[in-house]
């Protein structure tokens, strides 16, 4: 149930949109179950061997999250003519490489969470050992189903460019190595943002720059666009994460809360304070909903836009 997070003010929500709100939950759904039955062919069954690796890879990967990921792809190819199938599939891919960072994340030497989506982490339910090797089992499938793609052979290579890109030292790796190397040392709001735009917002504006690569005309400023509306939702998602982990419960949530303030971590709230927090919050989100205006399906995108701040899970 998506509802306006205490402290934002409805006025905010309305000019936002709450109808696109409620649209929007039908749409989550709808790609939920599209994104659940492609994932369950796609990654390799329990009963081939190595059989421990598979099932520990499904346990993750098909846990109940809220694909995003896949959800932001398929509707940034809709909104310029991109063929849904490629982008159900690329969307996989994303969702693939998310679930190996999550699984990462979680392990002893990171973050040592012991709650995922609900479940007992990956390395609490199959061990460490195995959970590393899932990690990087659909690290491989992901580049394997996204080049596997039936798209021409240079929108392939464009999406694995993008992707590897936000995986790498500019993105995910490269935030989680600052974030872990910055906990209990006072940091700088730069390096705040830095670890926030890598370690989220990079494959969040990866799944959006991805979606408009399947469009049938290439052009580079509709592609700028749908980039920098990602990068705008994405730091906007790891703030409300920030400050779900302040203000949420363990039930709500799925995981652990109050870790990052156990552990010392570089947040907005620890910044700025929760209301604070979710002021910039908002404000990235109607930038983000400015810059997609024109679309011809940018109420989907604005709704995005705003539930990546108002969600409550
Ligand atoms: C090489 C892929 C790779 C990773 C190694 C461990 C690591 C480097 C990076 C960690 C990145 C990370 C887990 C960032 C947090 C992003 C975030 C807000 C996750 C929660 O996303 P949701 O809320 O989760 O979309 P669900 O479960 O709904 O999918």
């Amino acid at each position: 149930m998506i509802l306006p997070a205490d402290g934002i003010k409805l006025d905010d929500v309305d000019s936002l949109g709450m109808l696109e709100l409620m649209n929007l939950e039908v749409l989550l759904e709808q790609t939920v179950k599209q994104v659940n039955s492609r994932l369950e062919q796609l990654l390799p069954a329990e009963s081939e061997q190595p059989s421990e690796l598979h099932a520990a890879m499904r346990y993750s990967c098909l846990a109940p999250g809220k694909r995003l990921r896949p959800l932001l792809v398929q509707t940034c190819a809709a909104a310029v003519n991109g063929d849904p199938l490629l982008a159900l599939d690329a969307g996989c891919a994303l969702e693939m490489i998310h679930c190996f960072s999550l699984i990462h994340d979680d392990l002893p030497a990171l973050d040592n969470d012991n709650l995922r989506r609900g479940r007992p982490t990956c390395h609490v339910q199959y061990g460490e050992a195995v959970a590393i090797l899932a990690g990087d089992a659909l690290f491989a499938l992901a580049l394997e189903t996204l080049s596997s793609i039936a798209a021409p052979p240079v929108q392939v290579v464009e999406c694995l460019r993008v992707l590897t890109k936000a995986i790498g030292t500019m993105g995910l790796v490269g935030g989680e190595t600052v974030d872990i190397l910055s906990e209990g040392k006072v940091i700088s709001s730069e390096t705040l943002d830095l670890i926030h735009n890598r370690k989220t917002a990079s494959l969040i504006s990866a799944s959006c720059e991805i979606g408009s690569i399947f469009s049938p005309v290439s052009d580079p400023e509709v592609r700028h666009k749908m980039r920098t509306y990602g990068e705008c939702i994405g730091l906007a998602f790891q703030i409300a994460d920030d400050v779900l982990n302040e203000v949420g419960t363990p039930e709500q949530l799925g995981k652990a809360v109050g870790s990052d303030r156990e552990r010392m971590k570089a947040t907005y709230p620890s910044f700025y304070g929760v209301e604070a927090s979710r002021a910039r919050a908002l404000e990235l989100a109607h930038q983000a909903t400015e810059i997609v205006s024109g679309f011809a399906n940018s109420e989907h995108l604005k709704a995005i836009a705003l539930y990546s701040v108002q969600r409550m899970n």
